[in-house]
C-alpha cells in the first residue's frame, strides 16, 4: 500500500513500504519513523510554501489579501489551477509546464475532486463522470479576459477526451477532426492582438457528442460574430487573421503564383495598419504546414482547399484596390488587381468594376445606377472584403460541422458535454467599435449566467435537500444587461430604431436618443453632465458604458456604420424582411439562444486569470490580478461556498470511503445508507453544528471536519501517529 502525498509542487512525495516492509519515504530516501517524520516536516513546509488548493481552506476566507496571497503563492511554484469548492481558477503561466502528458491526464481518468490536484483534467474529468452517471449533458464554460488561457483551457479539454475516452477506428476519425478543427478556426478566426499573440475574434461554443459507451462520435460548432472589421483594419502593433500571414510566408511557390501574390506582406493594403507582419511567438511558415494538414484531415479535397484559398487571395487582391477620378465619381486605377479578381473569383471584371464603383437603387420599380465618388467607393470595397471573408467563415464552420457530423442513423441518442470558449473581456485605451461593444456585451450575458448559476444551484441543492442558508450579497450585473437588451429602452433597441429609420438619423441623432433614453443609468456615461455642462474629457461622438470588469468608451459613429453595411450588402436579402434586422439584434438573438443552450446544460466553470499585461511567465501584476478577483466574482463565489456547507457527499459516497472508521459500519452496513452516515458521523464524535442530513446528501460546514476524517482515514491505512496527521496537514 502506498501513501501519496499532493502537497508537493516538485512531484509527489510517496511514502511505501521498504524492502522489509517498513514506512520508507522514497522522496527523502529516509526509512522508518524518521523517514516519516522528515517526510511530514517537508510537507509541512511545503504547505505553507503553496498554498490551499482550494480557497475554502482559507481561514481567513472573507480576506482579498489572504485571496491573492494564496494565488501569489501557488504561481510562483508554477500550481495555476486552485479550486473554489468546483470552479477551477486558472491562472496563466504563460510558460509550457509539463502536467499535460498522458500520465498526468491517467491520473485525472475516473477519479473524484478531492483525491487529486486542481487540474483542468479533474473538471473535464468531472463533466465526463456526470454525464455517464446521471445521464446529464454538460457543459464547461470557460471566462476570463483576453489571454487569461479561455482557448488553451479548452484545448485541454478536448485533448483530455481525445486520449481517455473508449475508441474504435471511427471514433478514432472524429477525434482527430474534433482536435483539428481547432488550428483550422484558429487561422481563420484568430489573430495577434496587443492582449494576445493568439486572440479569438469570434466566439465559439462547441458541442462533443458521446454515445452510450461514451465514445465521441460527432460533434457541432456555433459560432459567434466575427470581428469582420479586422480584414480591413487592424490598431497598431496588431495584426490580421493569422491565415493571410501563413499563406504569404509558407504558401508553395507555385500557389502563390497561381494566387498572384508575392511573398510579402508588406505588399497588401490589408496587412500593413498594424505595421506589425511578423510576431516572434508565431512561426507562420509550420502553422500553414498543420493548418493544410488539418483541412485534410478534416475532409476539405484538393479542390476545395484551392477555392477557399482563392477567397484568401482575393480579399488581399481588393484590399489593393485603388480609386482616382476628378469629377468625384471614382473609377478603379489598379487593373491588375482586377484580372486577378476576376479569374479568382471566376467573376465578369467588367461587372466587378462596375459593382466596386456604382450603386443600385430600386425606386418605384425601377432599377437606378448611380456612381460612387471616392469616399463611398472605398467603403464599398472594404464592406465587400469584409462581407466575403465573413461568410468565409461560416462556410468553413458549415464544413467543419459536417464533417463532425453524427452519422450513426441506428442510434440517435447521445449524450453532450459543451464547451464555450468566447472572446474575452475587452478594456481598451482608445474607443471601443461595434464589435467590441458585443464582445463586451457578451461577457456582460456570461457573467450574469455565472451569477445566476452558482447562486441559483446553490439555493436550489439546500432546498432540494431541505437545508437552510444565509444567502451571500452579489453585485448583480442584470442592470447593465438590461441597459444594453432590454425591449424599446435598451442600447441595442435605440440603435436599430435609428438605423432602421429612414431620414435624418445619423450618429449624433443615436446619440441624442441615447442620452434621452438611459442619460441617467447609472452604468451609462456621455459628455454631458446632469446639470447641462458638458465633461470634458470624452468626445461628443461617444458614450461609456460601466462594464461589470471596467469601464469602455464606444464611438457612436462605429456604431451606426453597421448600418451602412446593412443597406450596401444586405438589402436584397432583407428586403423580403417585414422589419429587417440589425447586426446587433441578430446578436442579441444568438446569445439569448446560447443562454438557453446553457442553461439546459449542467456548467461547470472555469475562470481564468491573466497575471500580467507583458505575457510573461513568473510575472505576478497584483493590480491587475486584484481587479480580475474583483470583477469574476470570485470573492463572493466564495463566501457562497463558505457560508453555507463547503462539502457534500452523496450518502452511499460517504459511507462507502469511511465505513472502515467505525466497527459498525465496517465492512458492510446493511440498513439505509443514511442511517450508515449517521451511525458513522456519530461514532466520529462530529458536533451537531458541524453537518446536516439532507434528503440524499451529508452536508459538513467546515473543511476542518472532512480533513479530520481524511485524516482518521489515513491513519487508519497506514497506521502512522495520529498527531503527526494533523500537524503536517494543519487544518486543526
Ligand atoms: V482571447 O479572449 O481569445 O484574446 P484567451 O483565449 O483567454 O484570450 P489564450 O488561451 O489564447 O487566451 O491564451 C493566451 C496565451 O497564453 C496562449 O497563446 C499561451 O501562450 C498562453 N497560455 C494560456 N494558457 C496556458 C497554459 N495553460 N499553459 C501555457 C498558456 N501557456
Ligand atoms: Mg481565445
Amino acid at each position: 500500500m502506498e501513501l501519496r502525498i499532493q502537497l508537493i509542487p516538485t512531484g509527489e512525495i510517496i511514502l511505501a513500504p521498504g524492502k522489509n516492509g517498513e514506512n520508507y519515504c522514497h522522496s527523502c530516501k529516509v526509512v522508518g519513523s524518521d523517514g516519516v517524520r522528515a517526510m511530514m516536516e517537508s510537507a509541512l513546509t511545503a504547505r505553507d510554501r503553496v498554498g490551499v488548493q482550494d480557497f475554502v481552506l482559507l481561514e481567513n476566507y472573507t480576506s482579498e489579501a489572504a485571496f491573492i496571497e494564496n494565488l501569489r503563492k501557488r504561481f510562483k511554484e508554477n500550481l495555476i489551477y486552485t479550486y473554489i469548492g468546483s470552479v477551477l481558477v486558472s491562472m496563466n503561466p504563460y510558460r509550457d509546464l509539463e502536467i499535460y502528458t498522458k500520465n498526468h491526464m491517467e491520473r485525472y481518468r475516473g477519479v473524484n475532486f478531492y483525491e487529486v490536484s486542481p487540474h483542468i483534467y479533474a473538471v473535464g474529468d468531472n463533466s465526463y463522470r456526470s454525464m455517464r452517471t446521471e445521464g446529464k449533458d454538460q457543459c464547461i464554460l470557460i471566462s476570463g479576459e483576453s489571454g487569461a488561457g479561455k482557448t488553451e483551457a479548452s484545448k485541454k479539454i478536448l485533448q483530455y477526451y481525445a486520449v481517455t475516452c473508449p475508441a474504435s477506428d471511427k471514433v478514432q476519425t472524429i477525434k482527430d477532426r474534433l482536435l483539428q478543427s481547432n488550428p483550422v478556426l484558429e487561422a481563420f478566426g484568430n489573430a495577434k492582438t496587443l492582449r494576445n499573440d493568439n486572440s479569438s475574434r469570434f466566439g465559439k461554443y462547441m458541442d462533443i457528442q458521446f454515445d452510450f459507451k461514451g465514445a465521441p462520435v460527432g460533434g457541432h460548432i456555433i459560432n459567434y460574430l466575427l470581428e469582420k472589421s479586422r480584414v480591413v483594419h487592424q490598431n497598431h502593433g496588431e495584426r490580421n487573421f493569422h491565415i493571410f500571414y501563413q499563406l504569404i510566408e509558407g504558401g508553395e511557390e507555385d500557389l502563390l503564383r497561381r494566387l498572384g501574390l508575392e511573398r510579402n506582406s508588406q505588399q497588401y493594403q490589408f496587412l500593413v495598419k498594424g505595421n506589425c507582419p511578423k510576431v516572434s511567438s508565431i512561426n507562420d511558415r509550420s502553422e500553414w504546414k498543420a493548418v493544410k494538414k488539418a483541412l485534410t484531415v478534416i475532409g476539405f479535397n484538393e479542390d476545395e482547399i484551392e477555392e477557399l484559398l482563392n477567397i484568401i487571395a482575393s480579399v488581399l487582391h481588393l484590399g489593393n484596390v485603388q480609386y482616382g477620378g476628378e469629377d468625384g465619381t471614382a473609377c478603379i486605377t489598379t487593373d491588375t488587381q482586377i484580372k486577378y479578381l476576376s479569374r479568382l473569383l471566376g467573376v465578369n471584371g467588367a461587372l466587378l468594376t462596375e459593382a466596386l464603383t456604382h450603386k443600385k437603387i430600386i425606386a418605384k420599380g425601377e432599377e437606378l445606377v448611380s456612381p460612387l465618388n471616392l469616399e463611398q467607393a472605398s467603403s464599398a470595397r472594404d464592406a465587400l472584403s469584409k462581407a466575403v471573408y465573413g461568410r468565409t467563415f461560416t462556410w468553413l464552420v458549415n464544413k467543419i460541422n459536417a464533417s463532425l457530423a453524427y452519422k450513426d442513423d441506428s442510434s440517435k441518442h447521445y449524450s453532450v458535454i459543451g464547451l464555450l470558449d468566447i472572446y474575452g473581456f475587452e478594456v481598451s485605451k482608445t474607443t471601443g467599435n461595434f464589435e467590441q461593444f458585443c464582445i463586451n456585451y457578451c461577457n456582460e450575458k456570461l457573467q450574469q449566467l455565472f451569477i445566476e448559476l452558482t447562486l441559483k444551484s446553490e439555493q436550489d441543492e439546500y432546498e432540494a435537500e431541505g437545508i437552510t442558508w444565509e444567502p451571500v450579497q452579489y453585485f448583480n450585473n442584470k442592470i447593465i444587461c438590461d441597459l444594453v437588451e432590454e425591449k424599446f429602452k435598451g442600447i441595442i433597441s435605440i440603435l436599430d430604431e435609428e438605423c432602421l429609420r429612414p431620414g435624418d438619423a445619423s450618429d449624433i441623432t443615436f446619440l441624442e436618443k441615447l442620452e434621452g433614453t438611459v442619460g441617467g443609468h447609472a452604468h451609462f456615461v456621455t459628455h454631458k453632465l446632469a446639470d447641462g455642462k458638458t465633461r470634458k474629457v470624452m468626445g461628443r461622438d461617444e458614450f461609456r458604458l460601466l462594464h461589470y470588469a471596467g469601464e469602455v468608451n464606444y464611438n457612436v459613429m462605429c456604431m451606426s456604420e453597421n448600418k451602412i453595411l446593412n443597406q450596401c450588402f444586405d438589402r436584397e436579402e432583407l428586403s423580403d424582411k417585414k422589419r429587417p434586422e440589425t447586426a446587433a439584434t441578430q446578436f442579441k438573438a444568438s446569445l439569448a439562444k446560447l443562454m438557453e443552450i446553457l442553461m439546459s446544460k449542467e456548467p461547470s466553470y472555469v475562470r481564468c486569470i491573466k497575471p500580467n499585461d507583458a505575457k510573461q511567465a513568473g510575472r505576478f501584476d497584483e493590480v491587475l490580478i486584484r481587479h480580475q478577483v474583483k470583477y469574476l466574482g470570485l470573492m463572493e463565489n466564495l463566501r457562497v461556498r463558505r457560508a453555507g456547507f463547503s462539502y457534500r457527499r452523496h450518502y452511499e459516497v460517504f459511507l462507502r470511503r469511511y465505513k472502515s472508521l467505525c466497527p459498525e459500519t465496517w465492512p458492510n452496513w446493511q440498513g439505509k445508507k443514511q442511517d450508515g452516515v449517521a451511525t458513522l458521523v456519530k461514532h466520529l464524535g462530529y458536533k451537531p453544528e458541524e453537518y446536516k442530513m439532507g434528503r440524499s446528501k451529508i452536508f459538513i460546514r467546515f473543511p476542518k471536519t472532512l480533513f479530520a476524517t481524511e485524516d482518521a482515514l489515513e491513519t487508519r491505512k497506514h497506521g502512522i501517529a495520529t498527531k503527526l496527521q494533523a500537524g503536517w496537514r494543519g487544518y486543526s
